[in-house]
């Protein structure tokens, strides 16, 4: 369950809110051609339509499941399963958000789920499963307030609410059977495994149960025998009883240090020089068992761990620094993220606007991504897996694949390069002054496109060449005044 099934690429983008019908289309135009793995989707199921006086159809509303059937703001169950198909056609593989810890948090009744569906949270009655008062944790919750009061208390971590949230039983035969058939109906439709969501609020043993009961994958698009990749989402940062490594038996895990760690790093809080060890190294997960990404959905927008480290969209050119960094560098399964924008209000470290859903249009449909003459996004859909620089690197991750990484270079402070094999170099320059160099690049004689500043296109390169003399060596610039710190050449983009 730590394998990818995928054949296409390296790197998983969460297309986070994507309809499916939009992300169908991304497969077949964008994310196949460009080698990328899969693609995590926001959750499929049905949640509570949350319609408040300020807050109206935030994106944390598909984070309060109502039942597990497949309608959402991103399709029907047609629609999801077109996308399965289409992607699966194109080597690319889904991956849906598995959201199993808790249904809604409380409700005034009549609020209805988006596909119909009643429920009532105060008594904890959601027909559209069916799940009961009987199947929820209440019972064996030790807080005062029946919420997660004190991450010390593994017990709490795992039985009381967290925000709120009923809270589900996982020790349970018949929660566990709900819970299987519904990760099984999106095994059977054809996905290649899940990102679950909320692992650290459950007990690895209920989560052992529930994953070996899940089918294996559909043979109409996997070899028979294979089985689902899980990767579960589990806040450790230090400090707490509940650590990541108690769930890498069970399947990847997310390993939050690394973007924290790396955000801290390019913004200046740490050299460059300190990353030649990075993952291990540094205390992180072992790296078959880590998920590693720069940002998530959660620490963009201040939620989930972080806080003020965390590098996104907003600070482009060390997004760009740190993603590059990421993909090039031979730890962990990689994630990008692909978000909206949305108008940030912070008052006292705080944004107001951290709710904001998906662009939309009066009727609060979300509104398909549209594209320029240079394949970007228009609009609100920030799109980073179509920036020229990322989109590069995703490609470079699948060329040096299987190589290890040699040759480590830095200035002893925030200039580095490495090679991954014979395949691939990398360089970085995080100072306010020009790398000029000349770097073992380990690449065959010939001249090379920087992947960053360009493409290769009909046999030439539109961004700076890079000439490799026969002992591997090259000339390497990067200046301040360019758009990027960071150069990149692989064997494919010889020209
Ligand atoms: C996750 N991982 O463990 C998700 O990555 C994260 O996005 C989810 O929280 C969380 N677990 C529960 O699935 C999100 C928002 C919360 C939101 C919650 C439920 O970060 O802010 O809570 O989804 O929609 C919201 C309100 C709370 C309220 C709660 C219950 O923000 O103030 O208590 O709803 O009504
Ligand atoms: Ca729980």
């Amino acid at each position: 369950q730590w394998d990818s099934n995928s054949d296409n690429g390296e790197v998983i983008v969460h297309l986070f809110e994507w309809k499916w019908a939009d992300i169908a289309a991304e497969c077949e135009n964008f994310l196949g051609p460009k080698g990328f793995a899969g693609v995590q989707t926001s959750p499929p199921n049905e949640y509570v339509v949350a319609m408040q006086d300020v807050v109206k159809r935030p994106w944390w509303e598909r984070y309060q499941p109502v039942s597990y059937k497949i309608v959402s703001r991103s399709g029907d169950e047609n629609a999801f399963k077109d996308m399965v198909q289409r992607c699966n056609a194109v080597g690319v593989r889904i991956y849906p958000d598995a959201v199993i810890n808790h249904m809604t948090g409380g409700w005034p009744s009549g609020t209805p789920g988006v596909g119909g569906s009643s429920f009532d949270s105060g008594s904890e009655d959601y027909p559209g499963v069916p799940f009961s008062g009987f199947d929820f944790n209440d019972g064996n919750c030790n807080s005062g307030s029946g919420s997660i009061e004190n991450y010390q208390d593994a017990n709490q971590v795992r039985n009381c609410k967290l925000s709120g949230l009923n809270d589900l039983n996982q020790g349970t035969e018949y929660v566990r059977s709900m819970i299987m058939g519904y990760m099984n109906h999106l095994i059977d439709i054809g996905v290649a495994g899940f990102r679950v969501d909320a692992c650290k609020h459950m007990w690895p043993g209920d989560l052992d149960v529930i994953f070996n009961g899940l089918n294996d994958l559909n043979t109409n698009y996997f070899p028979a025998g294979s089985r689902p990749m899980i990767f579960q989402e589990v806040i450790d940062q230090g400090g707490e009883p509940v650590t990541a490594s108690q769930y890498t038996g069970l399947g990847r895990v997310t390993e939050f240090k690394y973007g924290l760690s790396l955000g801290s790093a390019f913004r200046g809080n740490n050299k460059l020089t300190y990353l030649s060890n990075f993952g291990e190294g540094w205390g992180f997960l072992p790296r078959a068992y880590s998920l590693v990404f720069v940002d998530n959905h959660d620490n963009q927008r201040g939620h989930g761990g972080g806080g003020d480290q965390i590098l996104t969209f907003r600070t482009p050119r060390w997004y760009k620094m740190a993603t590059a960094f990421t993909l090039g560098w031979p730890y962990g399964y990689t994630r990008i993220m692909s978000s909206y924008n949305w108008p940030q209000d912070i008052q006292n470290g705080h944004d107001n606007n951290d709710w904001i859903g998906p662009p939309h249009d009066s009727n609060y449909n979300i509104i398909s991504p549209t594209f320029g003459a240079d394949g970007a996004c228009q609009g609100d859909w920030v799109c980073e897996h179509r920036w020229r620089q990322i989109t590069n690197m995703v490609m470079f991750r699948k060329v040096v694949h299987g190589t290890d990484s040699n040759d480590w270079w830095d200035n002893g402070n925030n200039q580095i390069a490495f090679c991954r094999g014979n395949k691939g170099f990398l360089a970085i320059n995080n100072e306010s002054y020009d790398l000029k160099q000349t770097l073992q690049t380990c690449l065959p004689a010939g001249t090379y496109c920087d992947v960053i500043s360009g493409n290769v296109s009909g046999g030439s390169c539109t961004g700076k060449s890079v000439t490799v003399g026969s002992d591997g060596t090259a000339y390497i610039e990067i200046l301040t005044s360019e758009d990027d710190g960071v150069l990149a050449i692989h064997a494919q983009s010889k020209v």
